[in-house]
């Protein structure tokens, strides 16, 4: 049965920070392929998107930056749309949760369920920090992981082990606001009875069913999905608050619930369904074609989101009626960068915006690189040497050397233009057999979400191709036997068509600048496999091609790493600075006798020398205006020799005299030390001549 519509959706990124290429490969690119290849088969498919500009982790943002939540979302909306645009990820709308329409979306579909009954209203004792005087949930409060006792798990969720969890759960939970643990107070909310609907729940995960007919194929799901769907429902699933107290978010439409607002987990995945109705509005379509029937509702996330994708939003759309359930939830593993996770709040991310400022001739060799590791079933790791090989060893070595041999030589021997193909060899029946193939292969592969797989096989048609000129070396036949040329170049120039096809949804870039060496305009997947795409005679564009993948040298590679070591050690840096300066507790009290027994004097550096075979000590020689001493002195890694030389100092003069490293020092030069560890000398004005006493 032809499929009628396809709604492809895609997380919506918190509007609190900026994308980095871990969110691009796990969630943004793989769906961008994925519509791609649709639209390329004429599929009547919407592909949606937006800022989720409410829940905590906004207005913890703002907090931390002292700004508002509004302020936050207004900044990294525009950044991040900005860079998806730039990136070339295809959305037909990249919406906001702040705008009105998902306001009054969000607050009809709350009502619509709260008639319904599908809520029930309890008070129930919830954290609560006093100093804040707010109620804590989300991530206001952090505690361990009852599952898997990580220690930084939320209030509603653990994104270790992706477990769905309320403050309530949490292991010695902590304020994110105070610091402080917080007390219960009773509160009034909305609650989701989940349990209630384990039964179709395991149903509609394990067959795919819903009251007894097929929605979708289990089978096309990931284990991981399933795997953790079957965990949570066998391991019982639980009543959820579904309204908060918090003052930034949809505000909930029942007079007793004043103050409180929806949970960011109800309210941004019907940002799906209100970016489809803008989206309908300003394209004269109805917004309902593509959330009921047998459109496919496919949701593109990441491993942390399942529980509300797979359970949560599934159980809140069949409760709503007349809306169509998920028919797929691609989850995608995390994708890590050079040995370590990505992290924001350390700055260890490759930031997508940067990227395309730096690089936006590099825009393709990133896609590709990225779906060559994407974290389809396991987590996987980025480095800039992959991205060199890759780049260099595949895309450039294999497919731009295939189309630039293919288009250079067909300059060479026929002015531009397709030969005409004599008889066929094995050889050519073989490769013409194999072209055919590649379509239904990749589509297939596509088809089941296995986007990495596919452009592998968009790769190996290009291997296809090298291969078969290898093995008939039509530069070395030019000189003999220039017809067997035709018949090898009119094949050739058929697999680089065949190419600006394949490689269409993967490297959108790439594959028109293929089709403008060839002059053939844009290709339909309809001709794919094809060897008889370009006929005899067709004009290539008359000017020669330029390279269409440039190699990335090494210095591009050691940049790239050294600018991630800097930004750590500066964020590092900036941490640091930004921790309130502690200073060892006072010592224990001395009396006024014992100080008056130090004597400590002006004095004045006269020579100074490093101590042989130690990193740390200086041997001074020092003017006290009594006499002229020796003091070995730790500062050897603070101040130069010469740098010290003619210092006004403070000497402590009447310390008993020590063998230090063989030397005897007689005294001991006061320093101040400040949080970092630097040094300062405690020096009297000039004035204060060696001598002085010091008291
Ligand atoms: N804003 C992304 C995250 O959890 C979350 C997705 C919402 S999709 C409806 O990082
Ligand atoms: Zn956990």
């Amino acid at each position: 049965m032809k499929n009628n519509k396809y709604t492809v959706t895609a997380a919506l990124p918190y509007a609190n920070g900026p994308l980095h290429l871990g969110h691009v490969a796990g969630v943004y690119l793989p769906a961008d392929i994925f519509v791609r290849f649709l639209r390329m088969k004429k599929e009547d498919v919407v592909f949606v998107c937006a800022s989720d500009e409410h829940g905590a982790a906004i207005t913890l943002r703002a907090k931390k930056e002292g700004t508002t939540p509004q302020e936050i979302v207004d900044k990294y909306h525009q950044i991040n749309k900005k860079a998806f645009a730039d990136f070339g990820i295809g959305f037909d709308i990249y919406s906001r949760t702040s705008n009105p329409i998902h306001h009054q979306t969000a607050s009809d579909y709350f009502k619509v369920l709260n008639d319904k009954g599908s809520f029930t209203k309890k008070t129930t004792e919830q954290y609560y920090d006093e100093d804040y005087n707010q109620f804590l949930a989300d991530r206001y409060i952090t505690g361990t992981c009852p599952t898997c006792s990580n220690e930084g798990a939320y209030g509603d969720q653990c994104e270790k082990c992706g477990s769905a969890l309320s403050p309530t759960d949490l292991i010695n939970p902590v304020s994110t606001l105070s610091g402080k643990t917080p007390i219960l107070r009773e509160t009034t909310h909305w609650f989701l009875p989940m349990d209630k609907h384990e039964d179709w729940l395991r149903t509609w995960i394990k067959e795919g069913k819903l009251d007894g007919v097929q929605q979708h194929d289990p089978k096309l799901w990931r284990n991981q999905v399933n795997g953790q769907c079957m965990s949570w429902i066998d391991g019982g699933l639980h009543a959820r608050a579904m309204t908060r107290d918090l003052d930034w978010g949809v505000k909930v439409p029942i007079e007793a619930a004043d103050g409180k607002v929806l949970y960011v987990w109800l309210d941004a995945p019907i940002g799906y369904i209100s970016a489809t109705k803008e989206w309908a509005a300003e394209n004269d379509k109805n917004w309902e074609d593509y959330w009921t029937g047998d459109t496919k509702l496919i949701h593109f996330i990441g491993k942390d989101n399942i529980v509300f994708h797979a359970i949560i939003f599934p159980i809140l759309l069949k409760e709503h009626g007349g809306l169509i359930l998920p028919d797929n939830v691609p989850a995608y593993e995390f994708l890590n960068l050079e040995g370590d996770k990505f992290s924001t709040s350390r700055n260890w991310a490759v930031w997508l915006h940067e990227y395309m400022a730096e690089n936006p001739d590099k825009i393709d060799e990133l896609k590709y690189v990225l779906t060559s590791i994407a974290p389809e079933s396991k987590d996987a790791e980025f480095t800039w040497k992959e991205f060199q090989s890759r780049i260099n060893n595949e895309l450039a070595d294999i497919l731009g050397n295939f189309v630039n041999r293919a288009i250079v030589l067909t300059h060479k021997y026929f002015d531009a233009k397709v030969p005409s193909r004599g008889e066929l060899e094995d050889v050519d029946k073989d490769v013409i057999a194999q072209m055919a193939e590649f379509p239904d292969k990749i589509e297939g592969l596509i088809r089941k979400y296995k986007i990495r797989e596919a452009q592998s096989e968009a790769m190996n048609f290009a291997r296809l191709g090298n291969k078969y000129l290898a093995e008939t070396e039509p530069w070395k036949l030019a000189k003999t036997d220039m017809s067997r040329v035709e018949t090898i170049m009119n094949i050739a120039l058929q697999i680089t068509a065949n190419l600006t096809i394949v490689f269409a949804p993967f490297l959108p870039g790439k594959a028109a600048k293929i089709a403008e060496f060839l002059n053939c305009g844009t290709l339909g997947w309809e001709h794919a496999g094809s060897a008889d795409i370009l006929p005899a005679g067709h004009s290539l564009d008359e000017n020669k091609p330029s390279i269409l993948i440039s190699k990335i040298e090494d210095s591009f590679v050691d940049a790239q790493v050294a600018k991630l070591e800097a930004s750590k050690l500066e964020k590092a840096a900036e941490d640091k600075a930004a921790q309130p300066v502690t200073h060892p507790d006072q010592k224990t009290e001395t009396s006024f006798d014992d100080f008056m027994k130090m004597d400590i004097r002006v004095g004045e550096i006269l020579e100074a020398e490093k101590v042989k075979k130690s990193d740390k000590l200086l041997k001074l020689l020092v003017d006290t205006g009594l006499d002229k001493r020796t003091v070995v002195s730790g500062i050897a890694e603070h101040f130069a020799p010469e740098d010290v030389i003619g210092k006004k100092v403070s000497v402590l003069m009447n310390l008993a005299p020590r063998k230090i490293r063989g030397v005897e020092s007689q005294g001991m030069i006061l320093m101040a030390e400040n949080a970092e560890g630097k040094l300062s000398f405690v020096s009297p004005d000039d004035s204060f001549t060696a001598g002085c006493e010091i008291r």
